[in-house]
Order: C-alpha cells, then structure tokens, then sequence
C-alpha cells in the first residue's frame, strides 16, 4: 500500500449530509474509506471504456437446460475465448433451470463481446456482466 495524504474538501453542508446519509446506510466505517471506494469505482470505470486494457468481469447466465443443444453452445463459446474463461460455477436451480456464473479475463471489449454472445443464445433466460478489476492499479 503506497503511503497516506491527507487532503481537505470543500463541500455543500446538504451534499455531505446526503452523502452521509448514504454511506451510513452502506455500513461504510468512515468517511474516507467511502471515498477511496467511489475512487477506485471510477477508476474501474474508466478502465472498461479503453478496449485494449486487462480486465476481469463475471458473466452470470440462468437458463432452461432442456432448450436443444444449448448447454453445447455455451460450452463452446467459453472453449473458443481460451484461457480468458477462468473458471465456471454451475448450480441446478430446479428441474429445469440452471445458473452459470463465469469469470473471464481479458481486454474490456472482448470480455463485453464473450458476455453479449452468451446472453444472446435462445434459452438464456436472464444473463448479466459485472464489470470487475484485476485489482492492478486500484
Ligand atoms: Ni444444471
């Protein structure tokens, strides 16, 4: 961890309170680990916007397993994007209905790509991207 600075921040009396209000109801400890957090939010933000940095996302998916050849379909996918498909958790939901959950890694665009492909095949349900971080640089 690189060394601490301190810095002042002049801000609207209603602002502060609102933001208070807000990190109160996260359980955030103080005000400053609150700010550290919406920091590096951005930050990975900002990563996910420039197309060739690395970036690690958690694709989850909920679909119907009885839909034909669709499980190949998504196990394809995954084998063509290589070792940027990390790992994989996969959960029986019930008699008909099973939750992926994916994490790759890899540029942002790529990732968002991978993401879109599998949400787009017929008998995904709910699919999603969580844009996450490698941790590098936060
Ligand atoms: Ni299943």
């Amino acid at each position: 961890m690189s060394e601490l600075v301190r810095f002042g921040v002049s801000i609207g009396t209603d602002l502060l309170g609102r933001f208070d209000k807000l990190i109160e109801s996260k359980n955030y400890a103080n005000r400053s680990e609150a700010i550290r957090d919406l920091i590096r939010q951005n930050l990975v933000a900002e990563k996910w916007k420039s197309s060739d940095k690395e970036t690690v996302g958690v694709i989850s998916l909920v679909y119907d397993h009885h839909q034909r050849e669709l499980t190949e379909a998504l196990t394809a996918m995954q084998h063509d994007f290589g070792e940027g498909a990390v790992s994989s958790l996969h959960v029986h939901l019930d008699h008909h209905h099973c939750l992926e959950v994916i994490v790759v890694r890899g540029e942002a665009s790529a990732v968002k790509k991978l993401a879109d492909r599998l949400i787009g095949v017929r008998g995904v349900l709910h699919g999603g991207l969580f844009p996450t971080s490698t941790g590098n640089e936060l």
